[in-house]
């Protein structure tokens, strides 16, 4: 008889009712971050607003109901749970702090009762990157997380500001993945992404999460960390379908002057430093191109539930033409290597 398929969705979003709390008090308050809006709506929405049928806030606080119950129907094996964004990354540094190792527990201990069905990645506070590195010590050492969940950028800055280098030494030295998941683009970058809805999944993300992540190569970050991985969800931000280009002027620019000396080309970064899930993409002809230009051992399969609804994203897998290799290793071999997930 042939087992059934280990399904392992990689992007899972969860929320804690403190931290639900927190954001509906920071959206409250004065604020310039684009993350306003979506939060708003999650966190504090109107009755006769769009999000308060969305439902997204019952689904995030829901673990053990019928999230569970839905991925017995489905034949999902185990959800790789994450705070949802932007975690912590909007309070202030002892907030953020108190509020990422809370969450942290409430997930080992979520894993620890479920070991078969629910993983983690834990979340830090960059607000204070030292201690940030502590808890990311901690989350691994002591409480058995997988791996590590990051919301894009923090305050209006980036990973490649070496105040935030115990962070990546830290992910490095544990070795484990660092999963780079968007939050609305910074403040620089959002004037043309308040309208129309553009500030998040449709758009916004996808831009902050490739802006972030082409700063980081292009400043060398990987030069520093050479075994730094990362992970980027939504079918790779599309950087890996831009990296011709992206390489090639990156190239130009060290020519010119514009951008410091690099060990490796672009490319060689994204191939060597990068991983990608498909949360949020259901589209063959996309994952035939990651597989293609990543290799199958880099592409991991994701639903982003609940901002995604569980039953396509399997079916999207279940139905991609893909051999029986690469949809093993897409659905939970690849899952299991890069996030320590025991093999079952
Ligand atoms: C949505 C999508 C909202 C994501 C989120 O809130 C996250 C949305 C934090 O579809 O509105 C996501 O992770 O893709
Ligand atoms: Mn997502």
């Amino acid at each position: 008889m042939t087992q059934p398929m280990r399904r392992i969705a990689t992007e899972e979003a969860f929320c804690l009712p403190e931290i639900a709390a927190a954001l509906k008090e920071v959206v409250r308050a004065p604020t310039s971050s684009l993350d306003r809006i979506l939060c708003k709506g999650i966190y504090d929405p109107h009755p006769d607003d769009g999000y308060s049928k969305s439902n997204f806030l019952e689904g995030l606080l829901d673990i053990e109901g019928q999230r569970l119950k839905q991925m017995d129907e489905l034949g999902v094996s185990m959800h790789l749970l994450s705070l949802t964004a932007p975690g912590v990354q909007m309070f202030d540094a002892d907030t953020a702090t108190e509020l990422a190792s809370r969450a942290n527990d409430t997930l080992a201990e979520l894993c620890r009762k479920h070991p078969t069905r629910f993983a983690g990645l834990a979340t830090m506070a960059p607000q204070s990157p030292r201690r940030a590195a502590r808890e990311m010590e901690r989350a691994i050492q002591k409480l058995g997380l997988n791996g590590f969940i990051l919301n894009s950028h923090t305050n209006n800055e980036y990973l490649d500001d070496p105040k935030y280098w115990p962070i990546l030494e830290a992910a490095e030295a544990l070795d484990r993945c660092l999963y780079i998941h968007p939050r609305a683009p910074s403040d620089m970058l959002k004037g043309p992404l308040m309208d129309y809805g553009m500030d998040s999944a449709m758009w916004g993300y996808g831009v902050e999460v490739g802006t972030h992540v082409v700063r980081m190569m292009a400043a060398g970050v990987f030069d520093r960390f050479p075994k730094l991985k990362i992970c980027i969800g939504h079918m790779g931000e599309a950087v890996h379908f831009w990296i011709w280009r992206i390489t090639f002027m990156h190239t130009r620019a060290q020519q010119t002057g514009r951008a410091p000396p690099t060990k490796l080309t672009m490319e060689d970064y994204l191939k060597r430093n990068f991983v990608i899930t498909t949360s949020g993409v259901e589209d063959p002809l996309a994952l035939r191109y990651s597989i293609d230009k990543l290799g199958a051992d880099n592409v991991m399969w994701a639903i982003d539930y609940p901002y995604q609804p569980m039953a396509p994203a399997v079916a999207f897998l279940d139905q991609a033409p893909l051999s029986d290799e690469e949809r093993h290793k897409i659905y939970h071999g690849n899952a299991e290597r890069i996030f320590h997930i025991a093999a079952v």
